[in-house]
């Protein structure tokens, strides 16, 4: 059958306006899951893989993504939270760059009765208000690095000076490497945290917290803490800019376990560094598969990880796929 000119217009402008309307609204256009994600930011390597992952398991997962980057603003976070709300997604994850300042923003959810998922990192609200967490463990790393130091330290006799560089304020990491650290070398009194700056988890800022406390600093620096790789990068540089061998005279270990902290093991400038694993895409894709068919999922999915060491730095660079 012919179709009229008129009518073939009439039916165009239509159908433009229903896509135009669907594309702006967010609305559902096929049966695929809808999940509304709301990243932190692109601050470090470990972040980079997330997402890589996170997209990449939406894929495999045929999930029908919208993935909003919040620069590192909790802000942003709020406003993206809002708009999947408004574009009724049918599940929301997200990454929380800070703990605390949730309560409204899950309430509207859960009154839209949309599940929400948090990953990476946790939130302080009541656990009724998100249907799981799905994380590491960031005390256990912590720890790990706080043992590791003490280790190295086991036999002194003498004050050994250490400078801690924290994530972002406020943010589950920082608030809980901190705590894991310093519980464990408490148990040894010559361990002192002489300094403790935010380095906001990227390497520029990493590196210009170093240089100003190696510049305003008079004792001697023998350890680096690190709540993340890059901040540990960053610094790196300061020190070699100040004259002195990251890995000799300032001892160095941090967290994630980046490629680029293997380089710089490699490299005899970072000595140890404890995994912390962003490779969270495939388990978050099962979760919201799970909520969607009205199934619970566990409150806590804690994510396993080792550590590493420059002696051994080599031997996984390989296999490692971050
Ligand atoms: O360690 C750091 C990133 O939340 C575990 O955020 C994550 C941390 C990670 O920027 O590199």
């Amino acid at each position: 059958m012919r179709v009229k000119p008129l009518r073939r217009l009439a039916f165009l402008v239509l159908a433009s306006a229903m896509f135009v309307v669907a594309g702006c609204t967010g609305k559902k256009t096929d049966d695929r899951i809808v999940l509304g994600f709301s990243q932190i930011g692109a601050e470090s390597e470990w972040r980079t893989a997330n997402t890589e992952s996170i997209k990449a398991a939406a894929v495999t997962s045929n999930i029908d993504l919208r993935f909003a980057d919040a620069q590192q603003k909790q802000e942003n976070q709020i406003k993206a939270l809002r708009s999947f709300i408004a574009q009724k997604v049918d599940v929301i994850a997200f990454s929380p760059v800070v703990a605390t300042g949730w309560d409204t923003v899950l309430m509207e959810a859960r009154d839209a009765g949309i599940p929400v998922i948090l990953t990476d990192r946790a939130v302080t609200s009541d656990p009724s208000l998100y249907a799981g967490f799905l994380g590491s463990d960031f005390i256990e790393e912590g720890r790990k690095a706080g043992r590791w130091v003490s280790e190295q330290f086991k036999d002194a006799t003498a004050d050994v000076n250490i400078v801690e560089l924290q994530g972002t304020v406020g943010s589950a990491p920082a608030n809980d490497r901190k705590k894991g650290f310093e519980e464990t070398i408490a148990a040894n009194p010559h361990l002192r945290i002489i300094r403790s700056q935010t380095g906001d988890f990227t390497r520029s800022k990493g590196k210009e917290a170093m240089e100003a406390i190696l510049k305003s600093e008079s004792r001697k620096v023998h350890v680096l803490y690190a709540h993340n790789d890059d901040m540990a990068i960053g610094a790196i540089q300061a020190i070699e800019e100040a004259g002195l061998k990251p890995g000799k005279d300032i001892l160095i270990v941090s967290i994630d376990a980046v490629k680029g902290a293997f380089q710089a093991m490699i490299a005899g400038k970072l000595n140890a560094t404890i995994e912390c694993n962003p490779l969270l895409g495939p388990q978050l894709m099962t979760s919201v598969a799970e909520v969607v068919a009205g199934r619970p999922i566990p409150k806590r999915i804690v994510v396993e990880e080792t550590m590493f060491t420059m002696e051994t730095a080599k031997q996984f660079i390989q296999s490692r796929k971050y």
